[in-house]
């Protein structure tokens, strides 16, 4: 008799965006007339740029000649895309045989947990990007949810108070997510702020897993891009990140996992994790699209880092537009300075669930309620930068001329 993986039902609600979706589907089909701007999902909007076109494009000519026909490729990545990547962690320990390259952030983030056995107690900042969490809910590491919190999870509150980063667990954890910079909050975390956790880590013999998929947003150059420029973190920390933000790979799918040689837990030895990752992906994953990867390597030529350079103001704009509106509406907002996230406190102690009907229904704007995030998101609700300018000037127009405050 066959029987289903019980920790499914476990789950307490259905994935956060596609509920964003369907509500807003509903609200659309009910309203015909309304043109809905949608800044809730972080999807990016803007065209691929030249450098990677030509990139992708080549790699499709030559897939067309005997010559440069390629199959099945390594499933850690091709060298080139590596090396690539490597280069962005100049300055640290990393080279590129640490690299494991992917179809994306989402899905390393969910398979990373497999690796590690199923009794490790597992902490996530809270709010955080729903991925950690129900991975972790579906491999049997929680008890059942009350009101949307796991039993077993250890949940570490970002809240303004602690500027949206966590104190360190008081219980002993094996595997801590953090985000940075963070989805939902738009918070980075400082050098000492890292180095807090990575201290912990090593003495607890606990893993981080550190999600950079923002990175290339950080604008303030005094803080760190990438957890290994934090003493000691290549052995106590896995990196994932993503192609996705930072040059539109959204749809197109691409990003990568960072194993170091000395990464360990308690019962492992040096090299062991990075083998049971590789061993993991070998037996799971046949590698992402070759001409895709053709796409990443051009990404990081010195014209296609340029064009994402200015990409990412784009979309720091677009965020900068948002927080100052919000600000002069007189709703406190973080973020947006060094994240495309701007979070907002809900006027008025709204229920973010209410305030997304309440933001839809009076200005025809979607946006992401904070709840949906983790309990301490309530309260709270995150607009995404990515979207098109005057689409976001429009949504920023008509928060502060239809929303209805007081
Ligand atoms: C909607 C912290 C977005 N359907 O595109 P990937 O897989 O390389 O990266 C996904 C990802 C990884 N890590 C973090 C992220 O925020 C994201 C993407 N999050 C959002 O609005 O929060 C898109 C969500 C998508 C999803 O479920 O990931």
């Amino acid at each position: 008799m066959a029987k289903i993986n019980a920790s499914y039902r476990k789950l307490a609600a259905g994935y956060l965006f596609p509920e964003i979706a369907k509500r807003t589907r509903a609200f659309s089909e009910a309203n015909p007339d309304a043109d809905i701007l949608r800044l809730g999902i972080g999807d990016t909007t803007e065209s691929l740029t030249p450098t990677i076109v030509d990139g992708l494009s080549q790699a499709v000519q030559s897939l067309g000649t005997p010559e440069g026909y390629s199959g099945y490729g390594d499933s850690e990545g091709i060298g080139a895309l590596r090396e690539g990547i490597a280069e962005m962690y100049a300055g640290t320990s990393i080279h590129a045989d640490d690299i494991f390259v992917s179809d994306g952030a989402k899905s390393d983030s969910s398979n990373i947990q497999s690796i590690f056995s199923s009794d490790n107690v597992i902490a996530v900042q809270d709010p955080a990007y729903p991925v950690y969490v129900d991975s972790n809910v579906i491999s049997g590491r929680t008890g059942n949810a009350t009101e949307g919190v796991y039993d077993g999870l250890v949940y570490m509150p970002c809240t303004a108070e602690n500027g949206f980063f966590p104190e360190l667990p008081s219980q002993k954890v094996d595997i801590i997510y953090i985000c940075s910079p963070n989805n939902p909050t738009g918070a980075v975390a400082t050098h000492a702020q890292l180095q807090r956790f990575v201290d912990y880590a090593i003495e607890n013999k606990a893993i981080i897993i550190f999600d950079s998929a923002y990175a290339v947003f950080i604008q303030d150059d005094s803080l760190p891009k990438t957890i290994y420029e934090i003493e000691g973190a290549e052995k106590c920390a896995i990196e994932i990140s993503s192609f996705s933000k930072s040059v539109g790979f959204t749809g197109v799918r691409l990003g990568w996992t960072v194993v170091p040689d000395a990464v360990t837990c308690e019962d492992s030895e040096p090299g062991e994790i990075k083998k049971l990752w590789t061993r993991r992906q070998n037996t799971f994953f046949n590698g992402a699209s070759n001409i895709v990867q053709a796409g990443g390597v051009a990404a990081l030529n010195p014209a296609g880092k340029e064009e994402m350079k200015q990409l990412v103001s784009f979309y720091m704009e677009n965020a900068r537009i948002i927080r100052e509106g919000l600000t002069k509406l007189g709703i406190t907002a973080y973020g947006g300075d060094n994240a495309p996230y701007v979070w907002l406190k809900t006027p008025e102690g709204i229920g973010s669930w209410e305030f997304f009907d309440k933001l839809l229904e009076e200005c025809h704007v979607v946006g992401t309620p904070g709840a949906g995030f983790g309990p301490a998101g309530e309260g709270y609700f995150r607009l995404s930068a990515f979207g098109h300018r005057a689409n976001v000037e429009e949504a920023v127009k008509r928060i502060s001329e239809q929303l209805k405050l007081g």
